[in-house]
């Protein structure tokens, strides 16, 4: 799968893209990720990307023309991007299903906006969807960003070793994990669950699914109601 970025802060991405799975699948190359500064895509002297919003009001406004010039540059590379995504609060909720889908699919631009916005004529002409990833502000594009490159990638065959892990959450997906114990057997006066220390493989399975269950009903009463919303639209079929 092949990733860009387009961003004003292209630091932002060196680490994170580097460390565990991700740096690992990136330098194999099962997953391509090249993070673009918007900056190299101004064609002044000062290399400005902003500028004041027509009508007024505070804050600046991302300048279209760098964007579409980076755009141009992406699609003279890699061949023209069918999904152009636009991080922004505006955006539709970013979900575990909208990773699914994403990670289909072989080519993704992702854009992160800075200060008040981008402006509109990029969500109108080159943006083919725009993404939240929450009802909470952050001060930009680009920790979201990582967020969906994260989640997207994991389910990209390849990028995470064990994929029985992978299958286990998008099994579990809307459903919470049950707890997990490692040695010593007692700590602190609190015991480990003597079921886990048993060996009954069958037992184990079926406290592990009742905990999982009975901590969703407890602090995500609202992702027992999803399920069984699925569940009745699937059968329906
Ligand atoms: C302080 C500016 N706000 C005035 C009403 C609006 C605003 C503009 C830009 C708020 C946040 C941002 C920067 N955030 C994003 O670009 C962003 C974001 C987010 O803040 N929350 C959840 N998902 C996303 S995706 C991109």
């Amino acid at each position: 799968m092949k990733i860009d970025i387009v961003t004003i802060f292209p630091a932002m991405f060196e680490q994170p893209l580097a460390a565990g799975v991700l740096g690992r699948a990136i330098e194999r190359g099962t997953l391509d990720v090249k993070v673009r500064d918007l900056r190299d895509f101004t064609t002044d002297r000062h290399r400005v990307v902003d500028d004041v919003p027509y009508g007024g009001g505070p804050g600046m406004v991302l300048k279209p023309d760098p964007i579409f010039r980076a755009l141009d540059t992406i699609e003279a590379e890699r061949g023209a991007p069918l999904t152009v995504v636009m991080m922004s609060p505006q955006g539709r909720r970013f979900t575990q299903a909208e990773a699914q889908r994403l990670s289909g699919l072989a080519h993704v631009v992702l854009l992160c906006g800075r200060y008040e916005g981008i402006d509109e004529r990029v969500r109108d002409l080159v943006a083919t969807e725009e993404l939240s990833i929450g009802d909470f502000v952050v001060s930009g594009g680009e920790t979201p960003a990582l967020l969906v490159i994260d989640a997207v990638s994991r389910l990209v065959p390849g990028v995470v070793g064990d994929q029985e892990s992978v299958e286990q959450d998008s099994f579990a997906q809307g459903i919470l994990d049950h707890p997990h114990y490692t040695r010593p057997a007692e700590f602190a006066g609190r015991r480990v669950p003597d079921v886990l220390l048993s060996g009954h493989h069958a037992e184990v399975r079926k406290w592990r699914t009742a905990e999982a269950l009975r901590r969703t009903q407890e602090r995500r009463p609202d992702l027992i109601d999803e399920r069984r919303r699925t569940e009745s639209k699937e059968t329906k079929q």
